[in-house]
This record gives C-alpha cells, structure tokens and sequence, in this order.
C-alpha cells in the first residue's frame, strides 16, 4: 500500500467515528477519505464473483466534466426534460412553502435547477444546500449569492444518506427538501427506501420533497440516452478506470474495455457495464484482477419508475404523494411527497 493510501485509511477510520449524529469534517480529509474509499470499494467490487464498482465514484473532476457533456447530448432526454418541467412548474412548487420554509437541497452540485425554484420563492428563511463536497458548497454558495443577494444560504457538509441533524436555528422551519437528478434512480428500491426514510427522518413532520424521477418508456430510446452516438457515456464510464489508473496507480489497459448499456425489464431499469475486450488481467494496489474475455463490471443501476410505482415506494418510505408534474412526453416526473 502507498503512504498516501495508508493516510488515507487512517483519515477513513477518523471519519467514521466521527459520523455521529452531526458531520463536520476538514475539507482535506474528506478528500483522502474519499480516495481511500475508492480504494477499498475497487478492490472488493473487483473480488466478488459478478465484478462491479459504484457508481458513485464517476464524479471524479473528468466525470463530472463528462457528466455536464451527457446533459447536454441530443439523446440525454433526462436534464433537459427536467429543467423544463421545473421551468413550467416553478410557481406552483414555490407555493408549496409557507413563508419562513427553509428550502433544503440534498447533494446540490450544481445548483442551476435550485435557481429556477428561488427565482420564484418569497419569504424563504433559508436555503441550505447538503454536499459531501466542500467545493461543490462553495461554487453553489457563491453562485447563489450573485444571483440572490438577500437569500440566506447556511450549507452543510456531510452525507445525507446518513443520520444528519440540523442546527435548532434550521429545525425550527418548516422544511421543504428538494432532490432533483433522478439520483434516487441509481439506487436499488431497497436503498431507496431507506433514503426516503432519511430523509423524511431529516424534513420533519410536516415537511415536503420536491423529487425528480425518471420515468419507465420505449426500451430503444432509454438506451439511447445511455449509449449516445458521439461516446460520451462510453467515456464517462470508461473513466472509472483511467481514475483507477491515476488515483490508485491500477494498470487497466482501457482500450481492452469496452462500454455497455442494457436494459432490465423486470426491475424497469438500465445497467451500465464495461466489458473485457479480451482475456487479461489487471493490478490494483498490488492485487491482480483475471478477466475472461466478455466478462463484464457492473457500474451503475438507473432505475425508471412509473408515477405509480414511484409513489409506492414513497409510501413505503413514510411519506405522503402529494402532487406530480410530468412534460407533455411523459419522459420524466417531478413528484412533490408530503410529511404527515
Ligand atoms: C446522474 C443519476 C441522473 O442515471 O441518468 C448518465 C447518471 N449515467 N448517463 C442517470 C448517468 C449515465 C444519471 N444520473
């Protein structure tokens, strides 16, 4: 093991004690923390007999580059056909909060679709938005502050898919969460469950969701969305290895990996693969890794759901659907669920 993996762990072991009821780590742990991650994840994706790596670990600088390149391709319909549900809808949305509401973003990268809300909210006590990532709150928080001077943004740092308690100042609100992506997508419907169970633990009864998911349509145009003409989802999660390579030190060969998206119609979702070109194998971290020629890792799951099975698994998760907005295509829902 390197000496930055070791520090690494060391940070890692840190962290986790430190994940208490309330997050506040230095942004450099973080950091090491999530390299080690990565580390540990690879190599234990890679052991197991149906060879995998989460998802999770695309949004390197490149990914997230390639990432903003896949919202814009002609076939990505998702981004798109969200903003201009959020565009259409936005008055409507803002009227879900009270005045005092403290609007809460659950990992806001980017915040651009949270604008499309703000522009329309009047007498917001308080935008907060959650990341994992220091530099993703800071872009956000700056941004904001341009556009909407006199908004109060008070972000937090931590993990949202975790215990996470507000400050009694943000508690005493009420709270409207807002999770647009269709992220909840990438989780199986167990983990699913238990997000929405955090989160509607984390809104408080009496809270609302704003929640983008990615509805069920033509098999041929979902995948599509998933393997676009000009590449770029290839090299999005082709990635994941050129990552292993620089970060861990891996020696993939990524021209002998291939990408692959498929659909699954019994759990309505596409699986993103990458698949060994050939017979090889590959060193990680001083382990080597055989691959059959064919043999596949699996990378991402990305669910899409009917309103009603969507609603559903809200149920299941505590909450009460509300509302549902969807475009004229009915590609994509943008659900409001309500706290009891
Ligand atoms: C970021 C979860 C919305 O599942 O569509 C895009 C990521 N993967 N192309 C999705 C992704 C391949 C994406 N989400």
């Amino acid at each position: 093991m390197t000496s930055e993996a070791e520090h690494g762990a060391v940070a890692s072991e840190f962290i986790s004690e430190a994940h208490g009821e309330f997050t506040l780590e230095t942004r450099g742990v973080v950091a090491s923390e999530v390299r080690s991650e990565f580390a540990d994840a690879l190599i234990a994706g890679l052991s197991a007999r149906q060879k995998s790596i989460p998802c999770r670990f695309f949004y390197d600088a490149a990914g997230s580059a390639l990432f903003e390149r896949i919202t814009e391709l002609p076939e990505y319909y998702p981004t798109r056909t969200e903003t201009a549900i959020l565009r259409a809808y936005a008055a409507d949305m803002a009227a879900l909060a009270a005045p005092g509401t403290v609007l809460i973003e659950f990992g806001s990268g980017s915040s651009t679709k949270t604008e499309l809300l703000l522009a329309q909210m009047r007498d917001l006590y308080a935008y907060v938005p959650i990341d994992i990532s220091g530099a993703a709150l800071d872009e956000a928080q700056a941004r904001i502050a341009t556009r909407f001077p006199h908004l109060t943004v008070l972000p937090v740092q931590g993990d949202f898919s975790r215990p996470l308690t507000l400050s009694p100042d943000i508690a005493a609100h009420p709270h409207l969460g807002f999770f647009p992506g269709s992220t909840i997508g990438n989780l199986t419907e167990g983990e699913a469950v238990q997000l929405l169970t955090n989160m509607r633990r984390i809104l408080g009864n009496g809270g609302k969701l704003i929640i983008g998911a990615d509805l069920r349509k033509d098999v041929r145009r979902l995948l599509a969305a998933y393997d676009d003409a000009a590449g770029v989802t290839a090299a999005f999660n082709l990635n994941l290895l050129h990552r292993a390579n620089g970060e861990l030190g891996a020696d993939f060969d990524v021209a002998r990996f291939a990408h692959l998206a498929t659909y699954d119609v019994r759990h309505g979702r596409i699986d993103m693969h990458l698949v060994s070109r050939t017979e090889q194998s590959v060193r990680v971290l001083g382990r080597r890794f055989h691959f059959k020629a064919g043999e596949r890792i699996h990378t991402e799951h990305s669910h899409k759901y009917d309103i009603e099975g969507f609603q559903v698994l809200a149920q299941r998760s505590g909450w009460l659907p509300q509302s549902v907005w969807t475009d004229a295509e009915r590609l994509f829902s943008v659900h409001v669920l309500s706290a009891v």
